[in-house]
């Protein structure tokens, strides 16, 4: 192996930057100083050298023609995409004095920073930035577009982002995909789960949609959207009624059992199947594997907790492992989320304590359109980096109208002159995580890992980290904080006595061995982060709070008179909307497709293969219809956040709404309706 000092050409590990709970480990090969493969890293103890096509085909994103060289400046209309080159001296200098000149007449708060974890490293995704804009006063961002209803409900129950090792899950003997598209989106999941399988383990999955997901299951099970609570609530109805739950575990390990037992009375399987159109036998075998398969393991999506109700959704799913007492079996239990066990010291490495004013105001990031058109004190500037919010947040007309304001001075730092960057006065290029130093910890797994260059910057191209030290020195921010190297900055957020798990991990350690498992113990028996330090299956944090303290089915917003819920979720070889203007990756995907019901087809007289207009009160978009059995009646499924190309008119969040979730300010992109007719 060598280090990237040493030579043009060789093999350089490296690790995979994109929103993707695997991280894998990689190996990157040079020839001439050009990267010409990108393969898994045989070594890494989870991913052991797979990595998904997304990833082997970076090589030609990397050097893609269309790839940004240059900062650049507007002169064409909003959303043209004409632009002409500028220095970066004149890029700085531009951005800062339209913000000195906002923060006199405006206040600080008229600026609003806008990004998203494009790349995962810690000090791009959110480290100099939040520096940055502490100082600066800018409004705050609440980021809350992929996870954060489901979060919050797995805290109330559990306490935190904790759930099992994934590599233990080789032992369970009952693995169940619940609303996770596990082959497309947790690909090593998929390779745990066949190898648990071989020993004999079966495959549930749960889905709105029978992707390649629900085709690799032993047994799918197709629900309706939004009701995952009423079908877990069942479930327990059931382990409950007939003594499958583990008496023991319930005493030693939890509060509240005997509450949940008489609250889910009413959830006798008949009516839960009203609810979920899940045939009664089935509700009745599902239980009763569950009640009596040990290890049983449960990987909770995103998926169910993008609706009004995810919040509540994912805090009653979690419930489950515990009436079984799945939690001290090895093997046994759940994962939402693992970032507990990962984290930082963010009081170092974002210092919070460099925002003056504690009541700056926060704007969630969910709606967007909503802040920028109709706030009382108006958003000014944006500044977006490591998102493409034209293309992925909700409402995306009201999105794109925000952008086309005129008085609205928007910077977009990325890689591509993405449909977002087209809208910005300023563009500025944006080095790739494989040109600069970061620190990374998975969403799954328990490894931390380094990332040192492997390849020069392209172009004129920065990173984040170096953008803000840039943006900090034009403004006269003279704090060291604002000089320190990436080294200094991994140091800092790793010096965290707090988290025990990390004690041995820190940047020489990682140097020297590119990725670092977290000493981590299992949860039992031990103290959990919640109120009472047991599982809570009765939360008075939640009864507090205004929700019912029990786990609870409260069904989706009421939305109008269209017929069908709308579940636009990602593909298999984008990655959210990255890809999406990449040849190959288009390529492998086609073009979007429209999932309905054959009998909702023949009633619409839509035919298989033809094109279709999908419409609600908030927009439209064309897509190609495919007629079959792969979703129920009422529900229509695409996949895929895909770039406009020319002649297509397919942003489907011109259809999602932007209402929040029940919990966390989250995103409520399947919770929408729609209709749908042949295009004629
Ligand atoms: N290939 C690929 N990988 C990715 C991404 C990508 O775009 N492409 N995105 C990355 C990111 S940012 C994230 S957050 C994760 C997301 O990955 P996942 O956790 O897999 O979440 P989603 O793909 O959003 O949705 C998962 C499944 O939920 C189903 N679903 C929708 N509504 C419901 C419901 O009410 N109940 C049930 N049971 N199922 C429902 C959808 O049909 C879908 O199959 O993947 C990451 N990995
Ligand atoms: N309809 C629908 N909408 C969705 C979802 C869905 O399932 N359905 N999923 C939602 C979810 S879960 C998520 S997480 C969001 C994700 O949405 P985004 O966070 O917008 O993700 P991407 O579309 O991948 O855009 C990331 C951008 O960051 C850029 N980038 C990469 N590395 C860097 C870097 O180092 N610096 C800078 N400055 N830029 C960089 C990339 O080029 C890319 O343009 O989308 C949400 N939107
Ligand atoms: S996108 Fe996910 S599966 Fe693909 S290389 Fe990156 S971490 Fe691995
Ligand atoms: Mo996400």
């Amino acid at each position: 192996m060598s280090s990237y000092s040493d030579s043009f050409n060789g093999v350089f590990p490296s690790v995979c930057s994109l929103d993707c709970p695997d991280q894998c480990g990689l190996l990157v090969h040079k020839r001439d100083g050009k990267i010409v493969k990108i393969e898994g890293d045989p070594n890494h103890p989870v991913t052991k050298g797979n990595i998904c096509n997304k990833v082997r085909n970076m090589p030609a994103r990397l050097y893609d023609e269309k790839r940004l060289r240059y900062p650049l400046k507007r002169i064409g209309e909003k959303g043209e995409g004409r632009f002409k080159r500028i220095s970066w001296a004149e890029a700085i200098d531009t951005i800062t004095s339209r913000w000195n000149d906002l923060i006199k007449k405006e206040g600080p708060e008229s600026i609003l920073p806008y990004s998203f974890y494009g790349n995962m490293g810690r000090l791009n995704a959110e480290g100099m930035d939040r520096r940055f804009f502490h100082k600066l006063g800018a409004s705050r961002l609440d980021r809350t577009i992929c996870q954060s209803a489901g979060t919050v409900g797995y805290s109330y129950t559990m306490g935190g982002s904790f759930g099992i090792d994934p590599e233990d899950t080789i032992h369970s003997k009952l693995i169940i995909f619940w609303g996770i598209n596990a082959v497309s989106t947790n690909m090593h999941q998929v390779v745990l789960a066949q190898k648990a399988r071989k020993n004999g383990a079966k495959i549930v999955v749960i889905d709105v949609h029978k992707n390649q997901t629900g085709k690799m299951a032993d047994w799918f099970i197709p629900i309706t959207p939004g009701t995952d609570t009423a079908l877990a609530l069942g479930i327990m109805h059931i382990l409950f009624s007939e003594n499958m739950v583990d008496e023991h575990f319930l005493q030693e390990y939890t509060v509240g059992h005997e509450d949940l037992r008489e609250h889910v009375v009413p959830y006798d399987p008949v009516t839960v199947s009203g609810i979920t159109g899940v045939p009664v036998e089935d509700i009745y075998t599902l239980a009763r594997m569950y009640g009596k398969t040990s290890p049983s393991f449960i990987r909770i999506g995103n998926g169910p907790q993008h609706h009004d109700n995810g919040g509540m959704c994912i805090r009653t799913i979690s419930c489950l492992p515990a009436l079984t007492g799945q939690w001290v079996v090895q093997g046994g239990g759940a994962i939402k989320g693992n970032s507990g066990y990962l984290a930082l010291n963010t009081t170092e490495l974002q210092r919070p304590d460099l925002l003056e004013n504690k009541n700056t105001r926060i704007i969630n990031m969910n709606q967007l359109g909503h802040a920028l058109l109709e706030l009382e004190m108006p958003i000014k500037s944006m500044f977006v980096y490591g998102t493409n919010p034209a293309v992925v947040a909700p409402e995306g007309n009201k999105v794109r109208k925000g952008l086309q304001r005129e008085d609205l001075f928007l910077v977009v730092h990325d890689l591509f002159l993405t449909e977002t960057a087209k809208y910005a006065d300023i563009v500025l290029p944006a080095a790739s995580s494989y040109e600069n130093t970061d620190l990374y910890s998975s969403y799954w797994h328990h490894y931390m890992q380094i990332q040192q260059p492997v390849m020069e910057a392209y172009g004129e191209s920065k990173s984040n980290v170096e953008v803000f030290r840039l943006l900090a020195e034009r403004m006269g921010f003279d704090e060291p904080a604002f000089q320190e190297a990436e080294a200094e900055m991994i140091e800092k957020a790793l010096d965290f006595p707090s988290n025990p798990f990390t004690r041995e991990i820190n940047y020489e350690s990682l140097v020297k061995n590119q990725y670092i498992k977290a000493n981590v113990k299992p949860l039992f028996p031990g103290k959990l982060p919640t109120p009472s330090g047991k599982i809570e299956l009765y939360s008075q944090r939640m009864m507090d709070a205004g929700y019912p303290p029990l786990p609870t089915y409260i069904p989706l917003e009421e939305e109008g008179v269209f017929p069908f819920l709308f579940v636009p979720a990602p593909n298999h070889n984008f990655l959210n909307s990255t890809f999406s203007n990449n040849e190959r990756h288009v390529k492998l995907e086609k073009e979007p497709r429209l999932h309905i019901n054959k009998k909702d087809a023949d009633a619409a007289g839509i035919i298989d293969g033809e094109m279709v207009r999908v419409w609600n009160e908030r927009g439209e978009c064309e897509l190609k219809a495919a007629v079959g059995k792969l979703v129920l009646p009422g529900v229509l499924v695409t996949q895929g956040l895909w770039a406009d190309a020319s002649g297509t008119n397919q942003l489907v969040n011109s259809l999602t709404p932007d209402r929040l979730s029940d919990m966390g300010g989250g995103a409520v992109f399947f919770s929408g309706r729609v209709n749908v007719e042949k295009i004629q």
